[in-house]
């Protein structure tokens, strides 16, 4: 864990949300009247550990009941603050980018007809040995907290959202991968009959993404299966989804159903549809245009104003070592 200069993650007063301020309100009344610190909890209890005690564990938008819902909400890992107002989440879990349902925003009524339960994810490739786990065991074995991060679609709209999860090295531990692997392909499911944008034959499904293995490891790379402190609902890519905050959204693959450890580089979905636009490595870069549009400043959704997008999106600090001595590498799209 590197211990970050405390002015890029020290929250001001002026950045304190209604939001924020809404969910804190609740649920100190709701830590005061049941003190609710159960075993999930990871961390000490501090300052921000108090705005994610609201509890959330009833029927999802479309009626199903989790079985993980019990889970949450997490502890809060306060060493991932974000300087900027966390983003409505209404807006959050109702635009949303999810090609599978359609190629608009508003996909996320269309999304609750993906079945999430049964769910299986399977290790295959350079590992020690090939496994296929149920998400629940999974997501029970996994040191669960909650992150506030920043995204950034190289649309230029971005937020701030809570995600719940797990750092993606806990899962490479447990795949195993042999000395010989340096990437991870990460596929999301296959279902035409449900996602009607997959019998759209001009795109290469399954949506398909991949990082190198020390990318995986760094401790930024967070596995997602929660959002607003409760789990993650189809539209943001349940049962289980990426992070990569320093990378362009298109990298934050969703609804993964398989992670292949391999010595060749992955093509992702938007690359083999759109080389010249879409690379490997997407590192959120505002001096490097997309070649039909400026990425110098973003929209922050539910925001009044533009602002300047960031060098790895803020993230310089964590991430910057990971892409020294690549120089011939196209890291910014
Ligand atoms: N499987 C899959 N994953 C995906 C996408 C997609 O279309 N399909 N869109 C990506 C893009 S472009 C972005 S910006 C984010 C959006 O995540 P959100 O809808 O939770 O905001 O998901 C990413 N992951
Ligand atoms: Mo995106």
């Amino acid at each position: 864990m590197q211990i970050h200069k405390k002015p890029r993650w020290a929250l001001s007063e002026n950045d304190v949300t209604p939001e924020t301020v809404f969910r804190g309100r609740r649920a100190l009344l709701k830590a005061a009247g049941y003190g609710v610190l159960g075993a999930g909890l990871a961390g000490p209890a501090h300052a921000g550990f108090f705005d994610n005690l609201l509890g959330n564990s009833g029927p999802t938008s479309d009626g199903e009941v989790d079985p993980t819902a019990d889970l949450y909400p997490v502890g809060r890992n306060d060493d991932y603050q974000v300087m900027r107002p966390i983003t409505d989440e209404k807006l959050a879990t109702t635009y949303n980018n999810f090609y599978e349902f359609g190629s608009n925003k508003s996909i996320y009524q269309a999304a609750q007809k993906l079945p999430i339960r049964p769910w299986t994810v399977t290790f295959d490739g350079m590992v020690e040995a090939e496994k296929t786990v149920d998400i629940d065991t999974l997501i029970r074995e996994m040191p669960l907290e909650e992150r506030v991060y920043r995204h950034r679609c190289v649309e230029t709209w971005s937020m701030v959202v809570p995600w719940t999860g797990f750092q993606m090295s806990e899962l490479v531990k447990l795949a195993k991968p042999t000395s010989d692997a340096r990437y991870v392909r990460m596929e999301t499911f296959m279902e035409p009959d449900i996602a009607p944008g997959q019998r759209q034959s001009w795109y290469p499904w399954p949506y398909v993404e991949g990082v190198t293995v020390e990318e995986a490891m760094n401790p930024l790379a967070f596995m997602v299966t929660g959002i607003y402190g409760k789990p993650i609902e189809e539209q943001n890519g349940a049962p289980l989804r990426i992070a990569l905050p320093w990378k362009y959204g298109f990298k934050s693959i969703k609804s993964i159903v398989r992670f292949t450890f391999t010595d060749e580089r992955p093509v992702s979905f938007w690359e083999q549809l759109i080389p010249n636009e879409y690379g490997f490595w997407a590192n959120v870069n505002p001096e490097v245009a997309h070649p039909r549009w400026s990425q110098a400043m973003e929209e922050p959704l539910g925001g009044n104003a533009r602002i300047p997008t960031l060098l790895y999106n803020g993230y310089e600090e964590e991430v910057a070592s990971l892409y020294q001595n690549k120089e011939g590498e196209k890291l910014y799209y």
